[in-house]
């Protein structure tokens, strides 16, 4: 895990002394190289028979047969939370190549965004790339009090690629885009901030099992990096 600014040290200091100092652009990284999952970075959530674990310089995803409904395993930012008042990129490389599920069940690599206390998550933003009985999705799902309130998907034609996250705060824009295709997301602060403006928004991502028993194994869905940019505040 690296933490560094993202502007040189002398320009770094001339903004530090301009603006407060949590406001600082900051970038994140783990490349998952090393075996080891960095727990200071972060903060474990698990349920159910998804295991994601560190190994061959990635996370690998694997599910036991033992999933039941909504089942998930994922990493969440310890110490960081965004705020969405300012602009951030985040971005994860990932391969989801598995046969085609029953038409109840889906697999799924997921990014969320978390307005509040998540586990479920109540109120926010998931974005996934689906592996459903009829081919691979690029979504994302708007949740309020739990329940999913809209939704915009497209279809993938690769098993593998990066998932992008761009927020632009002056837009009122959410873009996604993964393998050659995006979706947008309009409004989300004009729609939420008044109610969720002020808290940082937790962010998360893993591997996502939903309809009950189904196996993949590790080789098949994994993921290789996580890079996240953008201005952060300590939670
Ligand atoms: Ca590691
Ligand atoms: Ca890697």
């Amino acid at each position: 895990m690296r933490i560094r600014r993202s502007v040189g040290p002398i320009l770094a200091l001339a903004i530090t002394a301009m603006t407060a100092a949590v406001l600082a652009p900051t970038a994140i990284d783990d490349n998952f190289n090393d075996n080891s999952l960095d727990t200071d970075l972060w903060r474990v959530r698990h349920e159910g028979g998804v295991t994601l674990r560190e190994r061959h310089q990635r996370l690998d995803a694997r599910a036991d047969g033992a999933t039941g409904f909504l089942s998930f395993h994922y990493l969440e930012l310890r110490d960081w939370g965004i705020n969405w008042k300012r602009n951030f990129n985040a971005s994860i490389k990932y391969k989801i190549d598995i046969p085609a599920p029953p038409s109840d069940r889906f697999a799924a690599i997921q990014f969320g965004l978390a307005f509040t206390e998540p586990n479920p998550l109540a109120n926010g933003v998931s974005i996934a790339v689906i592996r459903a009985d009829d081919g691979w999705w690029l979504a994302w799902f708007l949740i309020e009090d739990g329940d999913i309130i809209d939704f915009a998907r497209k279809r993938l034609s690769q098993v593998s690629g990066t998932l992008e996250i761009s927020w632009n705060k002056s837009l009122d824009r959410l873009s996604i885009s993964a393998a050659g295709k995006t979706l947008y997301l309009d409004d989300l602060y004009l729609d939420f901030g008044g109610e969720f403006g002020t808290a940082p928004v937790i962010v998360r991502f893993g591997v996502g099992v939903d309809g009950g028993d189904m196996e993949f194994s590790g080789s098949q869905v994994n993921i290789d990096d996580f890079q996240f940019d953008g201005h952060t505040r300590p939670r």
